[in-house]
C-alpha cells in the first residue's frame, strides 16, 4: 500500500514529493489500481493490511494508494473545508484540493476523459477509458454486487471520500462518473464506504480468491441468465446462489451448544445436500430479504418448495426481537 501523507507544508504536485511507503512512483504494477483520496488515510491502514486485500497487493493483483487531501492545500492551516454558501449546518469539502489531488493522479475532467472513451480502440486502448472516478456519498446510487462486477473489469478506480456535510458539487459534475452510497444510513464520511467498494470489487478480480468458484456461488453471486443445468439435469441454481442469500454453513464439531448439524450434511448424498441447501436459501431469503425473491431465478422445483414453506404454520421465532 502506498500512502501519500501530508507531511510537507507546501507540496508541489510532482510525484517526487509524494511520501512513498513500500511502492515506487509512478505506479508500475499490472494489477488494478485503487486510488483513494481522503482526509483520513489512517482509517484504511488496518483494513488493507490484512486478509485477502493484503494478499492481493502482495501478489501484485491490486494496488491500493492512499492520498491525503491535505497534501493538496497551500495555506498554513491546510484547509480542506469551508462554510456552505446559502448557510446551513456543517462544512463542505473545498473544490481546489480535490481537483489538485485528481490532477496529481493524471485524472482529467470528465469531458476530456469521455473523448478518450470514444477514441479508445482494441489496438490503442486509452487508459482513461478503463478508469472511473467515484464520489462516495450518502446521496449516491446504491452499491451492489452487479456494480462491483463491472468495476472489477477496470484498470483504475479513483474513490473520493466525502466528509463533513458534503463535497462541493462542482467536483461531482466536473470529475465524477458516479456518486455511490453503500446503504440507507448516514456515515460520518465516505472512508468506510470506499473500503467496502475496494473489498467487494477486488475479490472479483481473477486470481484474488484462491478458489474462483467461491465468489460465484455465494449470496448475490450469479446473474439470473447465467444459471443453467449440470450434467445430472439439476439446475445449477440448486447450488448456485442465483440472486438468493447463501445457505447456512456447519463445520466440526458435529454437535455444538446442544445443536446438531443437520443429518443430511453428514451422509454424503450430494444431491440431497444440494436440495437441502437450496431450500435453506429460499427460507433465509424469505425471512431476511423477501424483496430478492422477485428477481431471483427460480425453477419450478423452487416455487413448489416456496409454496410449501409459506404454507407451514409459522412458529414464533425466539430470535425475532424486532
Ligand atoms: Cl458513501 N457516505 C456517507 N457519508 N454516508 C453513507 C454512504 C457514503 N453510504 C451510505 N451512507
Amino acid at each position: 500500500m502506498f500512502v501519500r501523507k501530508a507531511r510537507n507544508r507546501y507540496p508541489t504536485l510532482t510525484a517526487k514529493n509524494a511520501v512513498k511507503v513500500g511502492h515506487p512512483f509512478p505506479l508500475s504494477s499490472t494489477g488494478m489500481q485503487f486510488e483513494i483520496v481522503t482526509i483520513f488515510p489512517g482509517l484504511f491502514t488496518g483494513i488493507f493490511e490484512n486478509g485477502v486485500v493484503q494478499r492481493a497487493q502482495t501478489n501484485g493483483l491490486i494496488e491500493v494508494n492512499l492520498h491525503d487531501l491535505r497534501a493538496f492545500t497551500h495555506d498554513r492551516h491546510r484547509t480542506v473545508d469551508d462554510r456552505p454558501f446559502g448557510g446551513g449546518e456543517g462544512m463542505v469539502l473545498k473544490p481546489e484540493p480535490l481537483a489538485e489531488a485528481l490532477a496529481s493522479l493524471g485524472i482529467q475532467p470528465k469531458a476530456e476523459r469521455y473523448r478518450a472513451f470514444q477514441e479508445d480502440t482494441e489496438s490503442a486502448p486509452d487508459p482513461a477509458a478503463r478508469t472511473r472516478v467515484i464520489l462516495l456519498s450518502a446521496q449516491g446510487r446504491p452499491f451492489a454486487q452487479a456494480l462491483a462486477r463491472e468495476l472489477s473489469q477496470l484498470d483504475r478506480l479513483v474513490l473520493l471520500c466525502g466528509r463533513y456535510e458534503g463535497v462541493d458539487e462542482r467536483i461531482n459534475q466536473l470529475y465524477c462518473d458516479m456518486e455511490l452510497s453503500i446503504g440507507d444510513y448516514v456515515l460520518s464520511g465516505g472512508e468506510l464506504a470506499a473500503a467496502i467498494v475496494v473489498d467487494a470489487t477486488m475479490r472479483l478480480i481473477p486470481g484474488v480468491l484462491g478458489n474462483e468458484a467461491s465468489s460465484e456461488f455465494e449470496s448475490f453471486g450469479v446473474a439470473d441468465a447465467e444459471i443453467d443445468t449440470d450434467v445430472e439435469g439439476v439446475p445449477r441454481s440448486q447450488y448456485g446462489a442465483g440472486g438468493l442469500l447463501d445457505y447456512p454453513h456447519f463445520t466440526r464439531p458435529a454437535e455444538f451448544g446442544g445443536i446438531s448439524t443437520p443429518e443430511v450434511l453428514l451422509n454424503g448424498d450430494h444431491k440431497q445436500i444440494r436440495l437441502w441447501r437450496r431450500e435453506q436459501q429460499l427460507r433465509k431469503t424469505l425471512a431476511n430479504r423477501p424483496d430478492l425473491l422477485e428477481h431471483a431465478a427460480l425453477s419450478r422445483e423452487d416455487r413448489k418448495l416456496l409454496d410449501r414453506i409459506l404454507q407451514e404454520t409459522s412458529e414464533i421465532d425466539p430470535r425475532a426481537f424486532f
